[in-house]
């Protein structure tokens, strides 16, 4: 699994385009997904982010509880792997005024170092950085405060590049950086998968999709399993596959002959957990 290359062709190039615009960068935004923060962090930011304000956003936020949020904020912080962490949803808008107040209290002192160098209109740059899908674009969407990026579904839909202004005194640079992944271990590549993170066509989804029971049986969840499928009996004594015959049952997953159609079954699980139709949770802690 490790060795398929999952994100080809423009990432040297806007990695090149970090490097280039780096010195004038003030803020660096650096987006993980809140349901997998771990396997969604870039492990060479650090060097990108030296010297920068470094604010780690927990985006999808939504997807979560308040309680993950929470444990995540204090890692990050604790590890000193941002000077500030905030959970954000690029989709519903939450803490967007926030992230403008952490980010107006950072401008306002370097307002100050300037005007002690007789510079009066200081701006703050902004890059926003993450690996793909982990809504980049969505953020600048809101940002600029109109369809300014592509959106995508797809991981790796986003190409072009500009400086924007956002609001009086900031400016973003409009092409996100994209950064790789870890590669080094294959619980990363499940972990984005399971989001939906990695292009489906390339996975075995039923591979996946036994991961993902596997992570609901560690962590004691395999009930949302039952209630999203009614059923009605205990299954915490079910193997995976057993788990996904009774699914397939209850979906009419079914073909002519009675054979289970058990792959369409696990997309469907997936899908359902990607959806937040088995409720919100991550699968990383
Ligand atoms: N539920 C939820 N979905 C989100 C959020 N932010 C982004 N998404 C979804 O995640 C997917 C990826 O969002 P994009 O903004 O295209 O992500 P990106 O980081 O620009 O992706 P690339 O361009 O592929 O690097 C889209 O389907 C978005 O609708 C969020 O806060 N909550
Ligand atoms: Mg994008």
């Amino acid at each position: 699994m490790t060795s398929i290359n999952w994100y080809p062709g423009h990432m040297k190039k806007t990695k090149d385009m970090i490097l280039e615009n780096l010195k004038i960068i003030d803020i660096v935004l650096e987006i993980v997904d809140a349901r997998v923060p771990l396997s969604s962090k870039n492990p060479d930011i650090e060097k990108i982010t030296k010297n920068k304000h470094r604010i780690l956003l927990l985006n999808k936020s939504d997807l979560v509880t308040k309680s993950e949020i929470d444990y995540w904020r204090e890692y990050f912080i604790k590890n000193n792997l941002a000077d500030e962490v905030l959970d954000i949803s690029a989709e519903t808008g939450q803490n967007i005024k926030k992230l403008y107040e952490i980010m107006n209290k950072f401008l306002n002192k370097k307002k100050e170092k300037m005007l002690k160098r007789g510079i009066l209109n200081t701006t703050a740059k902004i890059l926003i950085a993450g690996i793909p899908n982990v809504g980049k674009s969505k953020l600048i969407n809101i940002l600029v405060g109109k369809k300014a990026t592509g959106v995508g579904d797809r991981p790796g839909f986003t190409k072009g590049k500009q400086w924007v202004r956002i609001k009086s005194n900031y400016e973003l640079l409009d092409t996100p950086g994209i950064l790789w992944p870890k590669f080094e271990s294959e619980q990363v590549g499940i972990n984005l998968a399971i989001v939906g993170s990695i292009k489906d066509d390339i996975l075995d989804i039923e591979y996946i999709t036994n991961e993902f029971i596997n992570y609901l049986r560690k962590s004691n969840k395999l009930s949302v399993i039952r209630e999203r499928y009614k059923i009605e009996e205990s299954i915490d004594e079910f193997s995976n596959s057993e788990i996904i015959d009774r699914v397939s049952i209850k979906m009419g997953n079914i073909q002519k002959g009675g054979i289970l159609r058990t792959e369409q079954t696990a997309y469907a699980i997936l899908k359902d957990y990607r959806d937040s139709r088995l409720g919100k949770f991550g699968v990383e802690k």
